[in-house]
């Protein structure tokens, strides 16, 4: 088997900012992640492939175990396609909402006003599918196992996600369950799992979100700090 050695290079593109520049860079950031929202009803209007592409080189930079990038993003505009996969979602999720979810999950739900009905996966220019691998092959053609795939995914997701939004789309995070119909439907080989389907575009101009969505925990409820006594 080969493997690739250690060589270290300089860190290639650090840039350091005053102390005050990175608190006035750090709120910036804030402040427009924070206008992010899950949005479940898109306009038509057709995004650019380049848009998409250059977001998905975005998230793949995301960290990822022992660097094999174990995902794949499946970029849908094909309306053919997408009435395919919103029939399939929406046959997942009448068999959820119709009671396979269990009542609490049904109730915590309640607050987002969310049904079987999922118009959005036809109305959307792009749905990305979102696959993680159990082993991929690597640049000099052999198959490995790959290591910490639901994080490596959830962290590019994550990037893709603020890449999109930074670029002025919306965005929904979408889970019908299971999804495996998405391997089907995308031509993906069963050792990938799909994680989420990741629907993009614009707001439909009298999108909504559920109010329930505004309410952010504070900050001593996420985060504690133990620090050195004064
Ligand atoms: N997949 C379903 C249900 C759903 C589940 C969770 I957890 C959400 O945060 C939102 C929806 C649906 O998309 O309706």
């Amino acid at each position: 088997m080969t493997t690739r050695d250690f060589e270290p290079v300089p860190l290639p593109d650090y840039v350091e900012y005053p102390p005050a520049e990175m608190l006035e860079r750090a709120e910036a950031f804030r402040a427009m992640i924070a206008r992010r929202h899950s949005v479940r009803a898109f306009a038509p209007r057709p995004v650019p492939r380049a848009l998409i592409e250059t977001c998905l080189r975005a998230a793949g930079t995301a960290p990822n175990g022992a660097n094999h990038q174990p995902w794949h993003f499946a970029a849908i505009s094909d309306p053919a396609l997408k009435s395919r996969i919103r029939a399939a979602a929406e046959a997942e999720e009448r068999a959820f909402y119709a009671g396979k979810a269990g009542e609490d999950w049904l109730a915590a739900l309640k607050p987002l006003g969310t049904d079987p009905s999922k118009p959005f996966l036809e109305t959307a220019p792009w749905l990305i599918a979102i696959f993680g691998a159990r082993a991929s092959v690597s640049a000099d053609g052999v198959l490995r196992k790959n290591y910490y795939v639901p994080e490596s995914v959830s962290i590019a997701a994550g990037f893709l996600i603020a890449a999109l939004h930074q670029a002025g789309l919306a965005t929904l995070t979408h889970t019908p369950s299971p999804m495996g119909f998405l391997n089907t439907l995308c031509g993906r080989p069963a050792s990938e799992k799909p994680y989420l389907l990741l629907v993009t575009g614009y707001p439909a101009p009298d999108a909504t979100i559920p109010r329930h969505a505004l309410e952010k925990k504070p900050l001593a409820e996420i985060a504690s700090f133990l620090e050195a006594p004064e």
